[in-house]
């Protein structure tokens, strides 16, 4: 791809000269680069300041080792990894993610679309990801407590609740988050608000565990409702059966949808009468099973071996909420010839560049993840808030100012695509308007 702004093109060539090995990086910031167009075209002085320049490039990368001593006595190693991309706007923030595709493009991927998504929450946060290549399939809890801490052994002196904050993302749930806060605070000796997604015994904030889902629900009603549209009556697919997935059944369904397929990495599930979300929450956070086991509890079901065919079965809605570009240009052209309506972004940079082209080619509603899926971070946030001011809210105060922010973004989305001469593209429009808010942040604080 190539842009008609030269200076634009000028960082973009740069970067894919310095992080040639870095394709979910690069792709994830050719992506916003594109949307930013008319915003650089229409005033000098992001060009003037460099602010491209430098929003592209991290402003810490910290890579580390784990090591820690499997249930066989065996001494395992992985690698560790935290970078601080942008605390323009306020602390680092942003999940950890334990899978053993994680390196150093995925991270940096993440880290970059955090900073846009984190200012489009309204909340003081700035942008970070970390995580490590370390499977917890199949690791018993001894092993995951004994990874989390030495992970957290060498983190510890990066973080903090003014500095840094990480929470969960992939493979980190609240067993994780539980082993790493104990760890932390027995090295600094302090109880800090230094992660989110905490028990609820410990700091954390009702509704976080629901967050992320039910945010990509309320978003996605306010995307329906505005093209006259709503999830009443509709057929969703949803891929993954993680912490996204299971909140996203729940409120989808309650709003009027009807699941009739989720996945995991091994295959997908199909039910024509509806996808319980309690079924898949008992086989994947409780028991850590396969979703194959969802047919042992209801029979009406059937599995199907392979992931990537989720997109092949006829629906209405498709909320993709497990990995990146799991949704590629053959599976959105099934989608839209299936009568597909619209497809929103519950994981982060699910859709390849080719399916988001074919998406919004054919005109369906598009909503990208960094917009769609803020609602994770931004109860982070409201969790953040509560453990400053030594509070704890409702889950109906939570999730009330939930749906109020997700809403807030979609208008806010909306708003800023059509100022910049894209109306209805929510997707330019969720790159513009958080680029604004860091870009005017960097603009006060001078070259830094
Ligand atoms: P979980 O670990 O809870 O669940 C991940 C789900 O996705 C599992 O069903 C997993 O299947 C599936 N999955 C993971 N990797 C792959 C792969 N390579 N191919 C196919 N399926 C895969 O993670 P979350 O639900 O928290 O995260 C899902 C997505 O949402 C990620 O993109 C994450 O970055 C994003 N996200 C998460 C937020 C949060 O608050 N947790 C907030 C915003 C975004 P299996 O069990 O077989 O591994
Ligand atoms: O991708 C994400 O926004 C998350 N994994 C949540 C981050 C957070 O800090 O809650």
């Amino acid at each position: 791809m190539s842009m008609k702004n030269p200076y634009l093109q000028s960082v973009l060539d740069g970067l894919k000269t310095r992080n040639a090995h870095e394709p979910e990086f690069l792709q994830a910031v050719e992506e916003v680069l594109e949307s930013l167009e008319p915003v650089v075209d229409s005033d000098p002085r992001y060009e003037r300041q460099n602010i491209i320049g430098r929003i592209v490039e991290p402003e810490r990368v910290v890579i580390f080792r784990v090591p820690w001593v499997d249930d066989a006595g065996k001494v395992q190693v992985n690698r560790g990894y935290r970078v601080q991309f942008n605390s323009a706007i306020g602390p680092y923030k942003g999940g950890l993610r334990l899978h053993p595709t994680v390196n150093l493009s995925v991270i940096k991927f993440l880290g970059f679309e955090q900073i846009f998504k984190n200012a489009l929450t309204t909340l003081p946060m700035g942008g970070g990801k970390g995580g490590a290549d370390f499977d917890p399939k199949g690791k018993s809890d001894g092993e995951v407590m004994r990874f989390c801490q030495s992970f957290m052994s060498e983190l510890y002196r990066h973080i903090g609740p003014d500095t840094d904050v990480p929470a969960g993302d992939i493979g980190v749930g609240a067993r994780e988050i539980g082993f790493l806060f104990g760890q932390y605070k027995k090295i600094r000796n302090e109880w800090a608000g230094v992660l989110t997604g905490k028990g609820l015994s410990y700091g954390g904030s009702l509704a976080r565990t629901e967050a992320t889902g039910f945010g990509l629900c309320y978003f996605a009603d306010a995307q329906l409702r505005d093209n006259g549209q709503s999830f009443q009556g509709k057929r969703v697919v949803i891929s993954g059966s993680g912490n996204v997935a299971i909140y996203a059944n729940q409120k989808c369904t309650q709003l009027g949808g009807k699941v009739i397929a989720m996945s995991d990495s091994n295959g997908y599930i199909v039910d024509e009468n509806g996808i319980d979300y309690q079924v898949i929450q008992q086989i994947k956070e409780v028991r850590r099973e396969r979703i194959k086991a969802y047919l042992d509890q209801v029979p009406t079901a059937r599995y199907v071996e392979g992931c990537a065919g989720i997109w092949s079965v006829p629906c209405d809605i498709a909320l993709p909420c497990a990995t990146q570009n799991e949704l590629d240009e053959t599976a959105a052209k099934a989608l839209i010839s299936n009568g597909c309506i619209g497809v929103f972004e519950g994981a982060n940079m699910p859709c390849t560049p080719e399916a988001v082209a074919a998406i919004k080619g054919a005109g369906l509603m598009f909503a990208p993840a960094k917009a769609s899926n803020a609602g994770g971070v931004a109860t982070s946030g409201l969790e953040m808030s509560q453990n400053s001011g030594r509070i704890s809210w409702s889950f109906e105060e939570v999730d009330a100012k939930l749906k109020g922010i997700m809403e807030g973004i979609y208008q806010a989305c909306a708003d800023a695509a059509q100022q910049y001469g894209k109306k209805g593209d929510i997707q330019a429009g969720a790159n513009i308007a958080g680029f604004l808010k860091v870009a005017d942040a960097m603009l006060w604080q001078g070259v830094c």
